[in-house]
């Protein structure tokens, strides 16, 4: 190779040595290889050469012609790679930081009481079912064989809204019941269902608030029988309380819905309040099999389907687990009682992840 063709190969080289991007490389390129470029006029220019001494000239432009076009190409493949390696190390995201260790909120004992609910009866096989807090008399009595004038309804301090015509006046629902109706009314058995949600009730004292949340629940089956609502109770009770061997006892009652009713109580010591032990009892829930005329009354046939239900507080089984006295805070955003009462949401001790 002659001198020029030699410098020129070393000027390339140092060149793009020196390119430290993908723009000043294309711009050594357009300068060497381009349509004006260094090299390509040289290769132009062999017609002018002497005819004697043309093929030497022309192998040497073409050696050079490969050398620079392999330089060229191998420059650009390591800066593609550096661009890309230096991207990478820029978007790394570091997984091994710890969270905050002061959560900025707290999860309230009713939402974490109702998530532990839907974990137990969600694992039993149950779906979560919801409904409208304003009902009609239908839905919310009626239905559930509690006719106008049946003494059951004043138990309930029912608060009504303006009548529409001569239809009864909708009220705000004082149990979570008409969801199950509505369940029924549209669903077709097999039923395993629960409702959470708000209820409704003229009343307030330290044990009692005109909206407090209720849990229900709901199975309809072929061959069902008081053995199975015993079964599905003890095991709830034991799983929520989080007492192995808790005692559980059912105490004949009634409810217009179910026939025959039963109240649920547990043991507990009613002097230190603690639960488990102690040789007294305390109601917790009431339930019962479904009375046939409700199936009946949402158009299943009671001979061939039946079903038991169940009732209970979520503020009173909340206050029984978490000892405390009074149920009026639950509602006063109180941050200090949030605070000393509240879940850490990052807390790993769901119940369900340990049954
Ligand atoms: C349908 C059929 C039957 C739900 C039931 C109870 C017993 C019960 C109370 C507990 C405390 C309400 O929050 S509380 O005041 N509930 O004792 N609830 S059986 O029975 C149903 C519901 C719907 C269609």
């Amino acid at each position: 190779m002659t001198d020029d063709l030699l410098a020129l190969k070393t000027e390339t080289d140092a060149a793009l040595a020196a390119a430290g991007d993908l723009r000043a490389w294309d711009a050594i390129r357009v300068a060497v290889l381009g349509r004006n470029g260094t090299l390509t006029g040289l290769l132009r220019d062999l017609g002018k050469t002497p005819p004697d001494q043309r093929r030497e000239r022309g192998a040497a432009l073409n050696q050079l012609k490969d050398a620079l076009n392999a330089a060229i190409e191998a420059r650009k493949t390591a800066l593609e790679s550096a661009a890309l390696d230096a991207r990478l190390a820029g978007e790394r995201i570091d997984i091994s930081l710890p969270p905050r260790p002061r959560p900025a909120g707290l999860i309230h004992p009713i939402a974490r009481t109702m998530e532990e609910i839907v974990a137990i009866f969600g694992a039993m096989g149950c779906t979560v079912s919801d409904g409208p807090d304003v009902e009609s008399d239908w839905y919310n009595f009626g239905a559930l064989n509690i006719p106008a004038h049946h003494p059951a309804r004043a138990d309930h301090d029912t608060f009504y809204l303006p009548a529409q015509g001569n239809k009864p006046p909708p009220v705000l629902r004082t149990h979570t019941s008409p969801v199950q109706i509505r369940t029924m009314l549209t669903q077709p058995p097999p039923i395993r269902t629960i409702v959470i949600g708000r209820t409704y009730r003229a009343d307030h004292d330290a044990t009692h608030s005109p909206m407090f949340h209720q849990c229900e629940g709901l199975i309809i089956d072929r061959d069902l029988t008081l053995g199975h609502l015993k079964g599905v109770l003890t095991d709830f009770l034991r799983t929520f309380f989080d007492i192995g061997n808790l005692p559980v006892r059912f105490r004949s009652s009634y409810f217009p819905f179910t026939e025959p009713s039963m109240e649920v109580d547990i043991g507990w010591n009613r002097r230190t309040g603690e639960l488990g032990k102690g040789g007294d009892w305390l109601e917790i829930l009431g339930s019962g099999m479904v009375h046939p005329r409700v199936l009946a009354n949402c158009g299943i046939d009671p001979r061939e389907w039946q079903g038991f239900a169940w009732g209970m507080g979520v503020e009173r089984v909340t206050m029984l687990k978490h000892g405390m006295a009074d149920l009026r805070p639950f509602y006063e955003s109180d941050l200090r009682w949030l605070r000393h009462y509240g879940f850490n949401p990052l807390s790993p001790t769901m119940l369900h992840e340990g049954v």
